[in-house]
């Protein structure tokens, strides 16, 4: 279940809260574990956060660092080197603090994006340059990056799965793999299953939630067939509870997790 400090926007978390309170709320609703986002996990209290995660039995699935480039603008292909090394630097310490829970790191929209199309090359350049760094990092830590392909209307480079993919290949990354999340697929991808069955090895980590982005069983989207497909492929990690707080948070935080159950068990 995601957890974040102050719902912004129309940001996708079903719990808004300090970290041990959404602990505990995730473990009252029966989670597994839970997802925090944070701007910068040095204001994390990562004693506390332990103690509740023993107190409640449950896990940190993953550390959601898309803030850092929200609140604080920081992308790790920033043609300012200066802004790029900042933003590397607060990703070691999200990886820092991953290592602690043996949680992972996501990647998403800190990959920043292109001023104009014909900065594809250079920002690439400059994130082979970050990502070569971080992967290091987070072996040393024992962790694991995810990185997410965001849809065009947010992220206007590295969009699909084959995007990412790719990119990790190429670049020999070790420590990092892919998270896919459904509503990205769905305007991204062209056959979700295809596309599933093609990044097999790298799928990593999952962020599931409808078409219209609320939680299973509200739009369009044959997620029956997408839990099919990933479990063809052997995938048995996390799926996460990344979906709009609709029609409120406590519902869809509660909806999304009787849904999933409802399709696992089919
Ligand atoms: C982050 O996981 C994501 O999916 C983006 O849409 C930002 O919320
Ligand atoms: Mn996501």
């Amino acid at each position: 279940m995601t957890v974040v400090d102050k719902l912004i926007g129309s940001a996708p978390f079903v719990c808004e809260g300090d970290p041990v309170s959404g602990i505990e709320a995730a473990a009252r609703l029966g989670y597994d574990g839970v997802e925090l986002h944070f701007t910068d996990p040095l204001a994390a209290n990562a004693g506390e956060i332990r103690t509740a995660l023993r107190r409640t039995g449950l896990g940190v699935t993953a550390l959601g660092t898309g803030r850092a480039y929200v609140n604080d603008r920081l992308s790790i292909t920033d043609a300012d080197e200066a802004g790029r090394l900042a933003a590397v630097r607060r990703l070691e310490q999200f990886i820092a603090l991953a290592g602690q829970f043996g949680a992972k790191v996501i990647i998403g929209c800190m990959r920043g994006n292109l001023s104009k199309p014909e900065e594809l090359p250079a920002a690439l350049e400059r994130l082979g340059r970050s990502m070569a760094h971080l992967d290091e990092a987070a072996g040393r830590e024992g962790v694991e990056i995810v990185f997410e392909p965001i849809n065009r209307y947010e992220n206007n480079f590295l969009c699909t799965m084959a995007d990412i993919s790719g990119f990790v290949r190429t670049h020999g990354l070790k420590h990092t793999g892919l998270l896919i999340d459904t509503f990205h697929m769905n305007i991204e991808e062209a056959d979700l299953p295809a596309s599933i069955l093609a990044c097999a090895p790298e799928i990593k980590y999952v962020h599931l939630a409808d078409s219209n982005r609320r939680y299973p069983g509200q739009g369009h989207l044959d997620l029956a067939g997408v839990l099919g497909t990933l479990r063809r492929i052997g995938y048995d990690g996390v799926l996460s509870a990344e979906c709009l707080p609709l029609p409120t948070k406590q519902e869809a935080a509660a909806g999304w997790l009787a849904a999933v159950r409802k399709l696992l068990d089919n």
